[in-house]
């Protein structure tokens, strides 16, 4: 049997932290689709096509790894791409409460659709999209932060 597993987030833009996730998960399931929320309520950065295209530059290395993007409920996308898995990654402390949260209710809606938590890497336990468009924003290089495509993509967003 086929695990399908989706890996949902903003990745606004994606990090280190989220390269790891996808790298670690991709060994653990044998296909991931890594799923970017365009969100109309929220005013990200990058758009949902920028966030995609970032993804897919930055991942061409995993060969079962695909990106899309999604709209609506979070368990209905699952569903709709016969996945029976949602991947997510976990930080520290402060990420529990709202996980949690999200994997009761998705739990509630789509009793067959499994939440995996990954820990992070300690390496990027601190690192946050949020932390890194503050680096770039301020002038600093974010090359260790993100991958190359994203460190290009900040630096002509912030025009440095
Ligand atoms: N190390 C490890 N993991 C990390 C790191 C790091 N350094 N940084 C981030 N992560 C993990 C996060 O914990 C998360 O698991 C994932 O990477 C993505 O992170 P973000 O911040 O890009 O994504 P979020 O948390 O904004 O994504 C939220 C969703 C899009 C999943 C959520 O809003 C959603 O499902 N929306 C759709 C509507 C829905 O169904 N809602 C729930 C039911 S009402």
């Amino acid at each position: 049997m086929t695990t399908i597993a989706v890996y949902p987030g903003s990745f606004d833009p994606v990090t280190n932290g989220h390269i790891d996730i996808i790298e670690r998960g991709a060994k653990v399931f044998d296909e991931i689709i890594v799923a970017v929320l365009n969100n109309q309520r929220k005013t990200p950065l990058f758009s949902g096509e920028e966030r995609v295209q970032l993804l897919e530059e930055s991942l061409t290395h995993i060969n079962n790894v695909s990106v899309d993007s999604f709209q609506g409920l979070l368990v209905d996308y699952v569903k709709e791409k016969n996945a029976s898995v949602i991947v997510r990654g976990l930080r520290a402390v402060s990420d529990f409460e709202y996980e949690m949260q999200n994997a009761s209710i998705n739990r509630k809606l789509e009793s067959s659709v499994e939440t995996f938590f990954m820990m992070t890497n300690n390496n990027y336990s601190y690192l946050s999209s949020s932390i890194v468009k503050e680096v770039a924003r301020y002038g600093r290089n974010a090359e260790d932060l993100v991958p190359p495509p994203v460190e290009r993509a900040l630096r002509e967003k912030y025009q440095r």
